[in-house]
């Protein structure tokens, strides 16, 4: 039975990340701490929370010391196009953080879990079925804080035994709680207004593909990593995943199954269209297919229909 220390527990992955380690490992188990109280009605706030910026050593040691975890999954990040507007705040924060998460796991010897991305990827990379183990030059800070955080794990891996796993996540999509400052984010926000409008103005073009992946199929892989055998981990910091590869106009046409008066037009965001165009097209997975058994349940087609369903009964508790 894990006991859990979740940092950015608020966030988009946090929230269901902290519902469900609470479903397997017990409600008690598991604290969530952001740096803002849970708005009311929040799963996040049905159990232990803590405020926390983890910017703040201190207090961050001082919860896991009251609270004598023996897991940590550290969540608190700024993502793509808010760190290219803020990269100072990003490396900040995004390190800053990471490192002391990391050294809190060292003292108090804990597993550790950080998520990296497909932004550690940059334009030399190549961008087609994109190998575990290629070239990672990325061009923006959030890239750049996500290849140093994949470096520092390994090095408190290598260097003081802290079991640390991670994972480079593409695009999430979730309709429980929407992502704030992705570049990727469209794909969420597409299934929203479509319910909500009938029609979406997209801010990345026709035709630019990204990996991407239903969050269901993100948790079990966070929970499935953490609970693998370490041993048979070569990649650990850290693995590609995805579930699909997907544009625009592939969205449109999965909702339009559903709702064929839907329509899509483009208002292209310049920042966030290039930091696109320097990910990969697609990833491959085998090695987190091979090392610990990531298989993904999603494909377009069944997470449309689910996102679909899931935003209209939210849409429709408010009315
Ligand atoms: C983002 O778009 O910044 C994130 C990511 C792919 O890391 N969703």
């Amino acid at each position: 039975m894990k006991r859990i220390f979740i940092t950015g527990a608020l966030g988009q992955i946090g929230t269901e990340l902290v519902a469900k380690c609470r479903e397997i490992y017990g409600n008690d188990n598991v604290l969530a701490t952001d740096i803002r109280e849970p708005e009311a009605g929040s799963i996040v706030a049905e159990g232990p929370f803590e405020i926390l910026d983890v910017t703040d050593a201190d207090k961050m040691e001082q919860l896991i010391a009251d609270f004598k975890p023996d897991t940590m999954m550290h969540m608190a990040a700024l993502l793509s196009a808010t760190a290219e507007q803020k990269p100072l705040l990003a490396w900040n924060l995004n390190m800053g953080g990471l490192v002391n998460a990391l050294e809190a796991a060292r003292k108090y010897d804990l597993q550790f879990f950080t998520p990296s991305s497909i932004g550690a990827f940059g334009p030399n990379t190549p961008k087609k079925n994109t190998p575990q183990v290629t070239i990672q030059r990325p061009n923006t800070m959030y890239g750049v804080n996500k290849v140093s955080g994949e470096l520092l794990c390994d090095y408190y891996f290598t260097k003081f035994g802290v079991d640390t796993r991670s994972v480079r996540f593409p695009g999430l999509i979730s309709y429980i709680k929407e992502p704030g400052g992705g570049t990727t984010d469209y794909a969420v926000d597409i299934y929203f207004q479509a319910v909500r409008e009938g029609k979406y103005t997209s801010y990345i073009d026709r035709g630019t593909y990204m990996d991407m992946m239903f969050m269901d199929d993100a948790i079990d892989a966070i929970i499935k990593l953490m609970e693998a055998d370490g041993g048979k981990l070569i990649n650990r910091n850290a693995y590609n995943l995805s579930a699909m590869s997907i544009e625009p106009e592939m969205v449109k046409a999965a909702i339009q199954e559903h709702d064929p008066n839907f329509t899509v037009d483009y208002d292209v965001d310049p920042v966030r269209q290039g930091i696109a165009e320097s990910w990969p097209d697609s990833i491959d997975t085998s090695c987190a297919r091979g090392e610990w058994g990531f298989d993904p349940k999603y494909d377009l087609t069944a997470m449309t229909k689910r996102m679909l369903e899931g935003i209209r009964e939210k849409e429709n508790q408010k009315a």
